[in-house]
């Protein structure tokens, strides 16, 4: 099989993934919505139970709700403003391109959200699509850690730049992006620590891997990428708060959607952090990322679509062109 074939099969299993977010949050809106029996009060409270349910968070829930209130209107003519409120919600994330050579990307988060995972797998992604990427392992902080990264990069035929356990992750990163300029790959993606977010030590040496990385490219990081966990609902929203206040976060990647069912992190994610979700991981393999769509996603769980019956299925779209 072909590296793009692999990368359209893991596609083609990643909606299957969805199934969870689509049971728990799509599945009730759209037999609440197809309800014209309901009563504009009982309509809303269904809605908040199942808003609520799906982590959408109590204060964006209360933020729809009110704005629905002050439309009058049975489900079935609600249904189009609801889905516009969703939408309102997400910001539109860029299209997937490598603005830079090398482009740098940092991948930040607290422990165990899935950054090493999703570092390997932006990685393998970028390769099946025809770019040279690079792996650094800047997690210096445990060594099983750089091996974890190791594992995959090998599994991945990716190279890796690594240091001993304990390094400066600065230097890493220095190390990695020199490779990067001089092997002229095409991005390099820098996987780092991620323990305690309250304890300014983190933070600061994040901070200064960013000094170090614009010493060799002043436009350095071109993306960084906060990777949270959708499973553990809004303590990891709280806890992330910390990232955005020290970086230039340019997006996030919601990882575990696939056994989560909470679907609803999406919504509040963009509404605290006013950031584009970029990808969304939904499975522990190297090809289950996948770009996040909000027209896609939201008409998944409407059930709607404005031009046809056709937008069931949350639909990855092709980045630098359709695959052939
Ligand atoms: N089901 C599922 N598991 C994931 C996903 N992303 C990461 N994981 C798992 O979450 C655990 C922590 O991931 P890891 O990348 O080590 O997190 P890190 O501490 O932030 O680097 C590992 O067991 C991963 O396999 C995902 O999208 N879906
Ligand atoms: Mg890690």
């Amino acid at each position: 099989m072909s590296l793009r074939e692999q990368l359209q099969r893991g596609l083609r299993v990643l909606s299957e993934r969805l199934a969870h977010t689509r049971e728990r949050l799509g599945a009730p809106l759209q037999k609440l919505l197809s309800r014209p029996d309901l009563s504009q009060e009982a309509f809303l409270q269904e809605l908040e139970r199942i808003l609520l349910g799906a982590d959408v968070g109590v204060e964006l829930t209360e933020r729809l709700l009110q704005y629905l209130r002050q439309q009058r209107g049975t489900a079935q003519e609600l249904k189009p403003l609801l889905r516009q409120q969703l939408l309102q919600l997400l910001p539109t994330p860029p299209p997937e391109q490598l603005p830079a050579t090398p482009t740098v990307v940092l991948v930040v988060g607290v422990n165990g959200s899935g950054k090493t995972t999703t570092a390997a797998k932006l990685a393998w992604r970028w390769k099946c699509l025809g770019k040279q990427p690079l792996l650094a392992a800047a997690d210096t902080f445990r060594a099983a850690a750089i091996e974890q990264l190791a594992q995959w990069a090998e599994r991945l035929g990716i190279p890796l730049i690594r240091q001993q356990y304990g390094a400066d992750p600065a230097a890493v990163a220095y190390d990695a992006l020199r490779a990067a300029q001089a092997r002229a790959a095409d991005v390099l993606i820098v996987d780092t620590a991620g323990r305690l977010h309250t304890k300014t030590p983190l933070m600061a040496e994040l901070e200064k891997l960013v000094r170090v990385l614009r010493k060799l490219d002043p436009t350095a990081p071109h993306e960084v990428f906060l990777v949270l966990d959708a499973a553990t609902g809004h303590n990891a929203l709280l806890q992330a708060a910390g990232f955005a206040r020290h970086l230039p976060l340019t997006g996030v990647v919601l990882t575990k959607l696939d056994g989560s069912a909470k679907g609803g992190m999406a919504f509040a994610v963009a509404a605290q952090f006013g950031v584009p979700i970029r990808y969304v991981g939904v499975g522990e393999g190297a090809e289950e990322l996948l770009p996040f769509h909000p027209e896609s996603f939201v008409d998944a769980l409407l059930g709607t679509d404005a031009a046809s019956e056709q937008v069931q299925e949350w639909r990855p779209q092709e980045p630098f062109g359709k695959p052939s």
